[in-house]
């Protein structure tokens, strides 16, 4: 007989040894790969019944906003100036962080050692949770002070993926603890620097300055999303 219709029903079927090899390896395959996946699965399901204490992986994410507030004085030398902001618990959000920037602008005398500064102090014993009071000093050339006071630990709105935990571990590491609201009271001190008073030259020298202090509330609510784990 002519080609392939002599060969037996082994050579048939498989051909050559590495035909047999490919034909086991593709066995195994066909065998392991649905027990991997349903042993994958049922872990998977066994785990919480796909409710919030299910470990996975998520996409964590959010949505932010501002809180903004501030107020402008003039304050003469040695005058103490206080400042108050109340802040309202946000509907539905957290607050991340408070940032108070204490900011003047000395352009009424250019000689040098006249710029003019401040010591500023705040007091937060009206703000809920027990926050450290900040103080701290600078010039009268822009920002002079800046505070930021963390209220969510370690929150900076930076997104990531969470591998591991669960709904319920993610929400609770986000929280800001019912902590912030009430009165951001921060108080300032100028101190006004001048040229010397020379008669007719400089009569009357450099008398004020006008400060303000600027509270922005980073505010915001957990947005996540499970990760379909690609095998
Ligand atoms: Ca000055
Ligand atoms: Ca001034």
């Amino acid at each position: 007989m002519v080609g392939g219709w002599g060969m037996s029903l082994s050579e048939k079927m498989f051909g050559s040894q590495r035909a047999i090899t490919i034909w086991v390896v593709s066995v195994v395959f066909a065998i392991v790969f649905p027990a991997y996946f349903s042993y994958m699965a049922s872990d998977a399901d066994g785990s919480g019944d796909g409710a919030s204490g299910a470990k996975g992986k998520w996409n964590v994410d959010f949505l932010m906003d501002n809180i903004t507030f501030e107020e402008t004085m003039s304050l003469n030398d040695g005058e103490q100036g206080d400042f108050y902001f109340d802040l309202e618990r946000p509907e539905d959000q957290m607050i991340g962080y408070v940032e108070i920037i204490v900011s003047c602008n000395d352009n009424d005398d250019t000689g040098p050692g006249t710029n003019d500064d401040v010591d500023v102090a705040t007091d937060f014993s009206g703000v809920e949770g027990a926050l450290d009071d900040e103080s701290g000093s600078g010039t009268c050339f822009g920002d002079a002070v800046t505070f930021t006071i963390q209220l969510t630990p370690e929150w900076n709105g930076s997104s990531y993926i969470a591998d591991g935990v669960s709904k319920d571990d993610i929400e609770s590491k986000w929280n800001d603890g019912g902590n912030g609201t009430g009165e951001w009271l921060t108080s300032v001190t100028m101190n006004v620097n001048t040229e010397p008073i020379i008669g007719e030259i400089n009569p009357i020298g450099d008398e004020d300055e006008d400060v303000t202090v600027s509270w922005r509330v980073a505010v915001y609510s957990l947005e996540f999303t499970a990760i379909e784990e690609e095998i």
